[in-house]
């Protein structure tokens, strides 16, 4: 590690996860952190919320490819956009932010972390939508959708841009569910929130409500089974959840059970290869978060 890393660490100890944190972590599969991130960061975050969704771009994605989506065609629907901070600066900003790395860094035990993707996250206020409508983020894995990742260790930053709680929708977590050790397959999409009960019959199943003060964050690994429900506030919940490589994650070859060969989007928007594959260190898709880049 840089010096100039060490003495990030050390200027930030208070801030960082101690060993009880990192203990609860390897347990339970998430942990909330202290408030780490200066209002400042979250404000500018929110500038960039509003640009990115009024569609102005500060560069284009890597390889000038299109980006996926919500539009506002959709509606009022979950709103999805993963990549925003490759293509707007103040989501950049937060996205970067060293402390959000080194923090995944510790609970991982991981000595480098790139970024894997960004997912801005919209999710508007229950009484907005038309009768019936349901913006609840299905109970999933993260890991269900990232099979050409070596690691299976790999960690979500979801950081919300103001205080969340049960009332507006935040994200909840299945304690102890990334180490379960069959392949549980649920879906984002899936705003069914009894999808759980397909689990039940072989697992104890104890939901956690993750009660997130603004300026802090939660994580997550990649095995723990997460959604979330209604957005019962008279405000659209506004987030973004920041996925975390370890340094050493590289792409795997995976055929799931149908024979089907897994894929992912980075395997599209890398600009280089390596050995004929995907290359996910390539630093303009998936730039180097901890030790941060020096300069
Ligand atoms: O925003 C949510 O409610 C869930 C987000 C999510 O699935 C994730 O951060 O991995």
């Amino acid at each position: 590690m840089t010096t100039a890393a060490k003495e990030f660490l050390e200027h930030h100890a208070d801030l960082l996860p101690t060993e009880e944190d990192v203990a609860f972590f390897v347990n339970h599969g998430y942990w909330i952190s202290r408030p780490i991130l200066p209002p400042a960061v979250l404000d500018t975050a929110e500038r960039g919320m509003k640009r990115f969704y009024a569609g102005d771009r500060d560069q284009l994605l890597p390889g000038g490819r299109a980006h996926g989506g919500w539009t506002p065609e959709h509606g009022d629907v979950l709103r999805k956009n993963d990549y925003a901070s490759l293509v707007v600066d103040e989501l950049a900003t937060l996205v970067r932010h060293p402390l959000i790395a080194a923090c995944a860094a510790r609970l991982s035990g991981a000595d480098e972390i790139r970024l894997w993707h960004d997912q801005l996250l919209y999710k508007p206020a229950e009484r907005s939508l038309p009768e019936g409508g349901k913006v609840n983020v299905g109970w999933h894995t993260d890991r269900q959708y990232w099979r050409t990742c070596a690691s299976a260790d790999m960690v979500t930053a979801w950081v919300p841009f103001h205080d969340v709680g049960e009332q507006n929708g935040a994200v909840s977590f299945v304690d102890g569910s990334h180490r379960w050790d069959d392949d549980v397959v649920l879906d984002f999409f899936n705003p069914d929130l009894s999808t759980l009960d397909n689990v039940r019959d072989r697992h104890e199943v104890s939901v956690v409500v993750a009660e997130i003060p603004r300026g802090a964050m939660s994580f997550h690994h990649c095995r723990t089974v997460h959604g979330s429900g209604p957005n019962l506030a008279d405000y659209p919940r506004r987030s973004i959840a920041i996925h975390l490589q370890p340094g050493d994650n590289h792409f795997v070859e995976h055929h799931g059970a149908d024979g089907k060969q897994a894929w992912h989007p980075n395997d599209e928007y890398v600009t280089r290869t390596s050995d004929g594959h995907p290359d996910y260190t390539d630093p303009l898709l998936c730039p180097r978060l901890w030790p941060p880049p020096v300069g």
